[in-house]
């Protein structure tokens, strides 16, 4: 049997005493909970179930294992455990808290449980002692950029349940590029069956450019949608829909011309990374259809806050168009560039109307005037999220320097990582979203931070498991655990003797800490 302790735990708990003895779980173990925490324990049964092979019925005569809520708990999303060799008492501060502790609780007993079945006969138990834990950030996001490649819906919740088991609780979807489109909209079919599909693909960096032949493409039906939404929640993840506008929009144009700047140009979806020039219209018409879009998005997506995108717009276009100079000049815009601004405004408006709250990518601070309430992504570095705090607004930290995982994880020739820039694990498990010195009003604007997946080079879900794993394992450390429970020494030990073997369990294929896999 393989010696367990607290020191396994990943992310660290805020604080956890062994105390000698250990409870152990056999056929007569109850596992119950109230009304509150009913779907914890309901997952919980299912998932330890299928593993152990227990039945962890709400009545037995051996051991219990219960959950209750308790809102003298610190939280929020916090939990209590105490564990003595008959009784497991879980107090959670609510419903999210009681799932993370599940979640510890299938840690302490071992890499076995994360299996989907029995693998042979097993003696389970759990050490004995007292956690108390709660997340140190709020927002625990990370990003899966499904439109440059797609990942089928059982991806995609496969894909949860890893983010759930890291305690992270958001998962944004970008859901829309320019080279792609996967979002079923049943008023305008085109956007999936002609944007979602290109003929072919960059490979590797372009230089010289180097094409895959072979089509790429597919989308989530609406229904699709709602599972991945509903499977989500039940882990207590919030699925944060992105459709990128007013750049980052070729897809959508190469289904509607008339979304474009240059009509008399039929447009394909794009085949090639980096940034596009080919950005949406300023009509009236434009407006509309993508207010429809989104209308569509926030049917489908429960969750408070929708990302708009609002990235990298080259203005280029506007400055030839007819049309957007002429709108530009009766708005009194000084520059048809301006337009960025107004159109983003248009979506942010449209969506606080109806409830929601706005995310965008930190361009969208140039705009003027945007309303306070929308969320700033900042990828660019700790100036934006400076200045977006500053102008009253929260932030989200997403910094490129430090979280994006699609940068390559060594120097070694044999990474196949082809975005340039080094993101060690170290430099993930080193990354601290709010440093000491950072301004109080800054501080106070930060709802976390969100690791982010863009997939231009991540064509498989073999390599979606290698960019983000283990990195993203560090990450979950940085966002939950307090800043003084991290040791950057000890981190990689604790990741090899105790969480690499239940990322083994659940097939995780992660780069090895020896180096990279002889792709
Ligand atoms: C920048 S971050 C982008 C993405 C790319 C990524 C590649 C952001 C808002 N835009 O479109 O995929 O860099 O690292």
């Amino acid at each position: 049997m393989i010696t367990l302790s607290f020191d396994g735990l990943l992310p660290r708990p805020v604080s956890a005493v062994p105390t000698p003895g250990r409870f152990t779980l056999d056929t007569s173990t109850a596992l119950v909970g109230d009304r509150a925490t009913a779907d914890t324990v309901r997952w919980l049964r299912r998932r330890l179930g299928a593993a152990t092979g227990l039945p962890l019925n709400s009545t037995g005569n051996g051991g219990s294992i219960r959950f209750t809520l308790d809102r003298t708990v610190p939280g929020p999303a916090g939990y209590r455990i105490e564990l003595t060799e008959r009784l497991v008492t879980v107090a959670a501060t609510d419903p999210a808290g009681a799932h993370h502790a599940a979640q510890t609780l299938r840690q302490l007993l071992g890499p076995a449980a994360f299996r989907a079945a029995p693998t042979g006969p097993r003696h389970w138990s759990l050490p004995c002692g007292r956690i108390v834990d709660r997340p140190r950030f709020g927002w625990r996001g990370c990003l899966l950029d499904v439109a440059r490649h797609f990942l089928p819906t059982r991806e995609v919740l496969r894909f949860v349940d890893l983010a759930a088991a890291h305690k992270l609780n958001v998962l944004h979807l970008h859901l829309t590029d320019d080279q792609g489109w996967r979002l079923e909209v049943p008023r305008y079919p085109r956007l999936t069956e002609v944007g979602g599909w290109r003929r072919r693909s960059m490979v590797g960096r372009g230089t010289p450019d180097a094409f895959d032949d072979r089509p790429h493409g597919g989308h989530y039906t609406t229904t699709d949608l709602r599972e991945i939404v509903a499977y989500a929640a039940e882990q207590h993840v919030m699925v944060v829909p992105e459709v990128d506008v007013p750049g980052h929009s070729q897809a959508a144009i190469a289904a509607y011309p008339e979304l474009g700047n240059e009509q008399s140009r039929l447009l394909d979806v794009w085949p090639s990374w980096g940034v596009n020039s080919n950005i949406l219209n300023a009509s009236d018409h434009t407006v509309a259809f993508f207010r429809d879009v989104f209308d569509h998005v926030m049917e489908v997506f429960p969750s408070p806050v929708v990302c708009l995108g609002g990235d990298e717009v080259p203005t280029e276009q506007w400055d030839y168009s007819p049309l957007a100079r002429r709108r530009a000049a009766e708005l009194g815009l000084a520059r048809p560039a301006d337009l960025h601004g107004w159109f983003v405004r248009r979506m942010v408006d449209h969506l606080h109307d109806r409830g929601r709250r706005a995310l965008g990518w930190d361009e969208i601070l140039d705009g003027p005037d945007l309303p306070a309430e929308a969320v700033i992504g900042c990828w660019r570095g700790v100036e934006t999220g400076h200045r977006a705090a500053a102008a009253g607004h929260d932030v989200l930290l997403c910094p490129e320097q430090h979280v994006y995982l699609d940068h390559r994880q060594s120097e070694h020739p044999d990474e196949p990582v082809p975005v340039g820039f080094l993101r060690t694990l170290a430099d993930v498990y080193r990354y601290e979203p709010v440093p000491p010195g950072t301004p109080d009003a800054v501080a106070a604007r930060v709802l976390g931070a969100q690791a982010q997946l863009w997939s231009e080079h991540l064509d498989s879900p073999r390599r979606v498991d290698y960019a983000a794993f283990p990195r993203l394992a560090a990450f979950a450390e940085v966002v939950w655990s307090p800043r003084e429970a991290r040791e950057p020494d000890g981190f990689e030990r604790r990741l090899a003797a105790h969480h690499l073997p239940r990322l083994d369990a659940l097939g995780v294929e992660y780069r090895p800490l020896t180096g990279p896999r002889p792709w």
